[in-house]
C-alpha cells in the first residue's frame, strides 16, 4: 500500500514541514500497510495554534450543541464500525473481536459524552448571606495535549477526545508511532461528522513530537496513556510548566483464585485475561494467585486453554491470538524469559517466539512456582506471560495482590459473600471485579489506577471530567448592599434586621 497518513490541522489533511515519513507496519507479516508523516516541533505549533485559534468559538457553542456533534461522531463509527476495526487489526495485531470492541468502546464513550452536553453539572448550595446565591459550575480549560498508545488505538483516545470536546476543549491529538493510520480514520469521522475545523488535530510522529507538545506553552492540559517510563517523564515536565495532567500507566494485575471458586469459570476468565491482547493490555491479568488446594488442578487446566490458542493474523476467523506489536515487545517480552528462569520460576508452557516465518508472534507463556517479589511478578512485562503464586489464605492472596508499583486492576474468584466484600475493602486498586476477570472496564465508571499506574487522576465516566475542566465558583449578591460576609456574619446579619 502506498498510502500516505497526514496531519489533520485546522480541518484539513496536510504533509509534515520536514517531508520525513516512517512506514507503519502490519505486526502479522511485517508488510508496510501505510506510509506516515513524521511530525516535528513546527508541525505541532501549526496545529496548537489551530486549536487555540479554534478554541474561542468552540467553548462558546452551547454544549447540547457540542453533544449532537458527538452523536453524530458515534453514528458514523457505528457504520464504520468493521472498516476501523480491520484497519486496526492489520495495525497492531489484536483479532477483529477484539477491534471491533474496542471500536465499540469509543461508541459508547461518543454516547455517553454527548449526552454530558446536556448535563455537564455542577451545583449550588446554601450560602451564609440574604440574598445572594452560590453555584460550582465547569469550565473549560484550553487546549488539551493527547498523546496515546497502539493497544487501544480508538478507545483510549476516545476517553480522552470526547471528554475533552464537551467540556468546551480544543485538541491537539498525537498518537503512538505505531497506529497512525488508525488514528487517522477516527479523526476522519469527526470530520464527517461536522466538527469545525481546528477543534480536533492530528500530529503523526514519534515522542520527539509528542515532547514538543507537551512543552508548548499554549497546551494547558496535558492526557497521556502509556509506559510509566515515558509517563513519568511527561509528568515532569508538565509540572515544571505547571500545566494540568492525567497520567494512565503500567499495571501489574492479580487474579486470586480461592479454593472455593467456581472452577470453570475462573479458567476461562483467567484464559481470557492473560491471553486476550496478547497479554498487551494494561489491565491484562499478569499474576494468578491461588489458594494452595485448587492450584495443581487450576495450573494443569490452564496449561491446556494455553496450548489450544490459535495465533495467527487477527483477521483470520480462527485465530485466538494475534501478534505483539513490534519487534521490540517480542525483545522485551523474550528477555523476560531469562529473567524468570534465572529467578527460579518453572516454565510450564510457552515460553518462546512462535514458530512463524515473519511476525511478532509469542506463545501463551505459563509460570509457575513464582515467589511474591521475583522480577516477573513485579515488572510490567506487555505480553502473554502468566505467573503462578501460591498462597495460603485470603489476607495472603490480598497483601501479595497489593504489594506491587503498580494498582491498575485486581480479581477475585470465590463463591463466598463474606470474602468478596473483605477484599472489596481491603484491595487498593483502582478497579475491582468479583468473578470476573481483570479486564473490561465499562466506560461509565471511573477508570486508572493507584501507585505507579497513575496520578490520581481517572478517565472515563463523571470523573473522567475532572481532567479537562476546571471549576469557577460564582457568586450572586442581589441583596443590594455591601454584605460583609467573612467578616462577622453575626454582626452583618444584626446590620440588615
Ligand atoms: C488499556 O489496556 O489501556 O478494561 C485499556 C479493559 C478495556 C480497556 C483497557 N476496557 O480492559
Amino acid at each position: 500500500m502506498s498510502q500516505l497518513i497526514k496531519n489533520y490541522i485546522h480541518g484539513a489533511w496536510v504533509e509534515a514541514h520536514s517531508g520525513a515519513v516512517f512506514d507503519t507496519i502490519n505486526p502479522a507479516n511485517e508488510t508496510v500497510l501505510a506510509h506516515v508523516v513524521r511530525s516535528d516541533a513546527s508541525d505541532v505549533a501549526d496545529a496548537v495554534a489551530a486549536a487555540k485559534s479554534a478554541y474561542a468559538k468552540w467553548r462558546l457553542m452551547p454544549a447540547p450543541r457540542r453533544g449532537e456533534i458527538l452523536f453524530r461522531v458515534a453514528e458514523i463509527l457505528t457504520a464504520r464500525k468493521e472498516e476501523i476495526a480491520r484497519l486496526a487489526t492489520q495495525e497492531m495485531g489484536k483479532i477483529l473481536d477484539e477491534t471491533r470492541g474496542d471500536v465499540q468502546e469509543a461508541i459508547d464513550m461518543a454516547y455517553y459524552m454527548g449526552g454530558e452536553g446536556r448535563r455537564l453539572l455542577g451545583y449550588t448550595a446554601p450560602v451564609e448571606m440574604p440574598n445572594k446565591f452560590g453555584m460550582a459550575i465547569r469550565d473549560s480549560v484550553g487546549v488539551v495535549g493527547v498523546i496515546t498508545p497502539w493497544n487501544f488505538p480508538v478507545a483510549v483516545p476516545s476517553w480522552k477526545i470526547l471528554p475533552a470536546l464537551i467540556a468546551g476543549n480544543t485538541i491537539v491529538w498525537k498518537p503512538a508511532e505505531d497506529t497512525p493510520a488508525t488514528a487517522a480514520a477516527f479523526v476522519q469521522v469527526f470530520h464527517d461528522a461536522g466538527l469545525p475545523a481546528g477543534v480536533l488535530n492530528l500530529v503523526c510522529g514519534y515522542g520527539d513530537a509528542g515532547a514538543a507538545l507537551v512543552e508548548h506553552p499554549d497546551v494547558r492540559i496535558v492526557t497521556f496513556t502509556g509506559s510509566t517510563q515515558t509517563g513519568i517523564g511527561v509528568y515532569a515536565k508538565a509540572a515544571q510548566l505547571g500545566k494540568k495532567v492525567t497520567l494512565e500507566m503500567g499495571g501489574k494485575n492479580a487474579i486470586i483464585v480461592m479454593d472455593d471458586a467456581n472452577f470453570d469459570l475462573a479458567v476461562q476468565a483467567i484464559t481470557w485475561s492473560a491471553y486476550g491482547t496478547t497479554g498487551q493490555r494494561c489491565t491484562a491479568t499478569s499474576r494468578l494467585i491461588v489458594q494452595r488446594g485448587i492450584k495443581p488442578r487450576l495450573v494443569e487446566a490452564l496449561a491446556e486453554k494455553a496450548k489450544a490458542i490459535k495465533l495467527g493474523d487477527g483477521l483470520d476467523p480462527e485465530t485466538t491470538m494475534g501478534p505483539l506489536v513490534n519487534a521490540k515487545a517480542l525483545a522485551k517480552v523474550s528477555g523476560y524469559m531469562d529473567v524468570a528462569k534465572a529467578d527460579g520460576a518453572r516454565l510450564v508452557v510457552g515460553g518462546k517466539k512462535a514458530n512463524f516465518d515473519k511476525g511478532f508472534f509469542f506463545e501463551p507463556t505459563l509460570f509457575d512456582d513464582v515467589k511474591h517479589g521475583m522480577r516477573i511478578e513485579q515488572e510490567e512485562i506487555f505480553g502473554p506471560v502468566l505467573s503462578v503464586i501460591e498462597v495460603a489464605d485470603l489476607d495472603e492472596a490480598i497483601a501479595v495482590n497489593n504489594d506491587t508499583p503498580y494498582g491498575l486492576s485486581s480479581s477475585l474468584f470465590t463463591e463466598n459473600v463474606n470474602a468478596a466484600f473483605r477484599a472489596i475493602r481491603d484491595i487498593t486498586t483502582g478497579i475491582v471485579y468479583i468473578n470476573h476477570g481483570t479486564t473490561g472496564a465499562e466506560i461509565q465508571f471511573p477508570f486508572g489506577g493507584t501507585r505507579g499506574t497513575g496520578n490520581g487522576m481517572r478517565e472515563a465516566g463523571q470523573a473522567g471530567l475532572n481532567s479537562f475542566t476546571e471549576w469557577k465558583s460564582v457568586y450572586i449578591d442581589f441583596s443590594g448592599r455591601l454584605q460583609r460576609a467573612q467578616i462577622d456574619t453575626d454582626s452583618v446579619l444584626k446590620e440588615q434586621e
